[in-house]
């Protein structure tokens, strides 16, 4: 056994690292957007392990975590993954998919799991660059890179509604849907609040505590990185998030003391499938 395990080492040593920019990405691409089962990916992509898929032939610049803060939307994970992977896969990526799961009766709290994903998947390997991503948005071109940079990324620059033709540009500060920051950068802003309950402004205190440590977010070129949105029913304003205009005054003054390091949560299952490492928790925990 160590003998192999030798052999693989120095394999895995000899292999050049991949290319900054791969071949083959070669732009525009049509939405696979009808329902595929979670068994027939698993039969699409073997290669995938504990929700890990690596390249072969090269050695990735990073270590991704792609982390999608989910409740109740199987049919668009499955959608995004089996557009994700081919994506992935043209670029090189050593990527491994968290879904973090809210399970308890308390409103959603995307910030708060995407703070869970952080946490959990640090437990599990080193690394470095973060991907926080929406389970309802399809990457539509091949050239949106899945890569972390110098300053905190936003991917969903231009986004095409469920029935409309073309895709609308986004507004000038809007920092939701998609985020890519690398392990210093989201250690730097003390990760996401954890206030945000309900729909809403958890995106903005997010770029709040980006912009407060000084860094600039690059706006993308829209005619790149464009994104199909899947249906899903339109948001219950009743559910939304009544505080979030007053925490988004004080966001800035609380950034440093709650945060990634005051995250509570009660961890109710970890299962380790094919695809990705699934985290169900519990959010509404009182010590
Ligand atoms: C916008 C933002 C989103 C977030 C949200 C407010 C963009 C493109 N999107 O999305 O990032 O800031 O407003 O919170 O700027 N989810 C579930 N189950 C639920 C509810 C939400 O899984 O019951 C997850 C899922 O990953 C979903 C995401 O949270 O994609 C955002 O929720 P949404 O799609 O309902 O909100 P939307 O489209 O208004
Ligand atoms: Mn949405």
């Amino acid at each position: 056994e160590n003998v192999i395990l030798q052999k693989a080492h120095k394999v895995d040593d000899q292999l050049k690292v991949c290319p900054e920019k791969p071949d083959g990405l070669e732009g525009n691409r049509t939405c696979d957007c009808e329902d595929v089962s979670k068994e027939t990916l698993q039969n699409m992509y073997p290669e995938l392990k504990d929700g890990r898929l690596q390249p072969a032939d090269c050695k990735s610049r990073e270590r991704l975590a792609i982390v999608i803060p989910f409740r109740d939307r199987y049919h668009h994970l499955h959608v995004l993954i089996n557009m994700l992977i081919p994506l992935l896969k043209k670029q090189k990526a050593d990527v491994t998919f968290f879904v973090i799961e809210q399970d308890d009766d308390v409103p959603f709290n995307r910030a708060l799991l995407q703070n869970v994903g952080f946490l959990e998947s640090q437990k599990v390997g080193a690394f470095n660059c973060y991907i926080f991503h929406d389970t309802d948005l399809v990457p539509m071109n091949y050239r949106i890179m899945y890569r972390c940079a110098d300053n905190p990324r936003h991917f969903p620059v231009a986004l095409k509604k469920y029935g409309r033709r073309t895709p609308k540009v986004m507004y000038k500060n809007s920092f939701g849907g998609i985020v890519a920051l690398t392990k210093a950068q989201f250690l730097d802003v003390n990760g996401n609040s954890n206030l945000y309950f309900g729909w809403g402004g958890e995106d903005d205190d997010l770029l709040i505590r980006v912009e407060t440590k000084a860094y600039k977010v690059k706006r993308e070129n829209s005619s790149v990185y464009h994104y199909q949105m899947l249906k899903h029913d339109r948001n219950d304003k009743k559910q939304g998030n009544v505080d979030r205009k007053l925490l988004l005054v004080t966001a800035e003054d609380r950034m440093d003391m709650e945060g990634l390091s005051t995250t509570k949560y009660k961890v109710k299952q970890i299962l380790h499938q094919p695809l990705y490492i699934w985290i169900s928790v519990e959010v509404n925990v009182t010590e």
